[in-house]
């Protein structure tokens, strides 16, 4: 890459200014590892209060504000792969190799038309493209492009019910060897769900997303960190709460102490 490297938090002040910055630090900055210091209370405890502050913030300046855009030129030679790379398990492998043929997208919930999608399907609808940064809590960013539809269209022809809060993203990746029930899954609010930038993607920098990346379709939640951008999804579902979900934290990771809320 061209720049040379920075925190993620010192770009984002950069971007967006001060204010919005001091707290995301507190919210972001502290952590150092996808898992080395979610296990320590008091890490835990600093982002929870932080959390509250900054989606506070984030509503005052607006939820419904972009995340940049960049240029073609901007675009990073490879997208680094993190977390799961490569599913366990034959069921995926089986997908894999007879290119998703059978896979289908699944979205259902609190709607009052539950929709079944193959990839043919997805890719028939209107799609949007974007080049945005991937900001992961380890503290690297990559540039890549991504096409794919809007989740608000999906959710528009589901017909969400009143009822619903969150949307919740099931991925087909297990993430403890010897523990069936620790799929990953993530969440966010409807705001973030019918955000402009919010997609579900099936390319990547003008492929087919790679297995490592989350083939074959994978969210961009764009005003969120890394763990909040869930690969290898199978099912949308819209719920008023995350009781009996997980931990019921809402996601793998908020499960393990993370933040719900991961707005950058
Ligand atoms: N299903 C699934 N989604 C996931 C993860 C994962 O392990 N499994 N890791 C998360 C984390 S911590 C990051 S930084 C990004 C990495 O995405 P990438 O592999 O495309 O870089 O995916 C996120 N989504
Ligand atoms: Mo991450």
């Amino acid at each position: 890459m061209k720049k040379p490297f920075k925190p993620f938090f010192e770009q984002r002040r950069e971007r967006r200014g001060l204010l919005r910055t001091g707290l995301a630090v507190a919210a972001g900055g502290a952590l150092a590892g996808c898992d080395a210091l979610s296990h320590d209370d008091k890490v835990v405890n600093v982002l929870r209060s932080a959390e509250t502050l900054n989606d506070a913030v984030h509503r005052v300046l607006g939820r419904k504000a972009m995340a940049q855009e960049f240029s073609p030129a901007d675009i990073a030679p490879k997208f680094r792969a993190n977390g799961t790379t490569m599913p366990v398990g034959e069921s995926y492998a089986a997908m894999v190799a007879n290119g998703f043929a059978d896979w289908r997208l699944k979205v259902d919930g609190l709607v009052n038309k539950p929709l079944e999608l193959s990839l043919p399907q997805l890719q028939a609808l209107p799609a949007r493209t974007q080049i945005t940064r991937h900001d992961c809590v380890e503290g690297w960013s990559t540039i890549g492009q991504w096409k794919g539809v809007r989740l608000s269209h999906l959710l528009n022809l589901a017909e969400v019910k009143p009822a619903a809060k969150y949307v919740v993203f099931h991925c087909l990746d297990q993430m403890e060897e010897e523990d069936e029930s620790s799929m990953y899954y993530e969440s966010v609010d409807l705001d973030d769900a019918f955000h402009e930038q919010t997609i579900l993607a099936w390319e990547l920098n003008g492929k087919p997303v790679p297995v490592e990346n989350g083939a074959p379709l994978r969210a961009r939640i764009e005003r969120q960190l890394g763990y909040k951008q869930p690969k290898y999804l199978y099912r949308v579902e819209l719920v008023s709460s995350f009781s009996g979900m997980g931990g019921g934290r809402g996601g793998y990771w908020e499960d393990q102490g993370y933040n719900w809320y991961g707005g950058i």
